[in-house]
């Protein structure tokens, strides 16, 4: 299905319109696509709508004060809007219920497939966050936010620019992310929460990531890989941002982290330091993402089969 692509005063034109919202989120959710959705939830919900968010997967209990931001309400549900999903399996365990149903998307990923009737989409934007902001902004000619929004927002920015330290955090980026920082919420402790913090066991990992790293095309490619068994015995909230490991090794330009899927195949989360655009090469392998940052998966292959093949596709850039 063709999504009709719309802008921020059309996607407001549809809000305004519409009752009774579903808000959903990626399976596996992070920062942005649970910042977009509260922040959203809590903005429709001020408007006098009714809204409530979804996911497939448990929230981490990091997001606490995201949910507290919203009240629960209870509808009869008449509008669909996805956050921060660029394609309709990333809906995990949701995709059979909602799938055919999405009324509108708001994405910011290049990658993006079409799924929903109207698509939102800043493809430059470096969290699905800054798309949303815009919405509020112009839903409620800034009268909406609060401190409770702003913290969800910037949650969602910082950290799809991983604390704003990746090339995709333009000025806009960090313009918008300065408006925030005029409410009254600690940044500084969301920051730590959501960079700093580990838990012992995600140490227990990082160890086992370290003894596991690999190098290729004259140290321009470095490999990590986690088995299931490494995956099962730790909370999944344990084992986000691995791929930031490899990736910060002089020399290093692109990182692969190799994770086992829990039916034992494998995929690939790459990472690109300058110029290469690890999207392309995870497309030659059915995958996608962003340049900087991609992912992809080797059906049956096993660990070493799955490691020639991407180790292959990037020697043909790196050389
Ligand atoms: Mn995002």
């Amino acid at each position: 299905m063709k999504s009709e692509l719309i802008a921020v005063s059309e996607a407001n034109d549809f809000i305004k319109a519409h009752d009774n919202f579903v808000i959903i989120s990626h399976a596996n959710p992070d920062g942005d696509t649970l910042g977009c959705a509260f922040a959203l939830c809590r903005a429709l919900q001020k408007l006098g709508k009714k809204a409530k968010n979804i996911c497939a997967d448990e929230i981490s209990h990091r997001y606490d004060f995201m949910k507290k931001s919203v009240e629960v309400q209870d509808f009869e549900p008449q509008t669909y809007i996805t956050v921060d999903v660029a394609d309709v399996k990333l809906l995990g365990d949701l995709e059979k219920i909602y799938g055919g149903k999405i009324d509108l998307a708001i994405d910011h990923h290049i990658s993006h497939v079409d799924f929903a009737k109207y698509l939102l989409i800043e493809p430059h934007a470096a969290a699905a966050a800054q798309t949303v902001y815009k919405v509020i902004l112009e839903l409620g000619g800034g009268e909406l936010f609060d401190d409770q929004i702003a913290a969800c927002l910037y949650t969602g920015i910082s950290t799809d620019s991983g604390c704003f330290k990746y090339s995709c955090a333009d000025p806009e980026t960090h313009r918008i992310a300065a408006e925030l920082l005029e409410y009254n919420f600690d940044h500084s402790e969301l920051d730590y929460v959501f960079f700093d913090l580990k838990t012992k066991s995600r140490i227990e990992l990082e160890k086992k990531i370290y003894d596991s790293i690999e190098f290729f095309c004259d140290g321009k490619c470095a490999l990590v890989s986690v088995t299931k068994e490494q995956l099962d015995s730790i909370d999944p909230e344990d084992v986000n941002g691995i791929s930031a490991i490899p990736r910060c090794i002089e020399g290093v330009e692109v990182s692969v982290v190799m994770k086992q899927r829990s039916n034992g195949s494998w995929k690939a989360s790459l990472r690109s330091n300058r110029d290469v655009n690890v999207q392309k090469i995870c497309s030659a392998f059915g995958g996608g993402g962003h340049e900087r940052a991609a992912g992809c998966s080797f059906g049956s292959a096993g660990l070493d089969e799955a490691k020639q093949r991407i180790i292959s596709e990037i020697g043909k850039v790196l050389g």
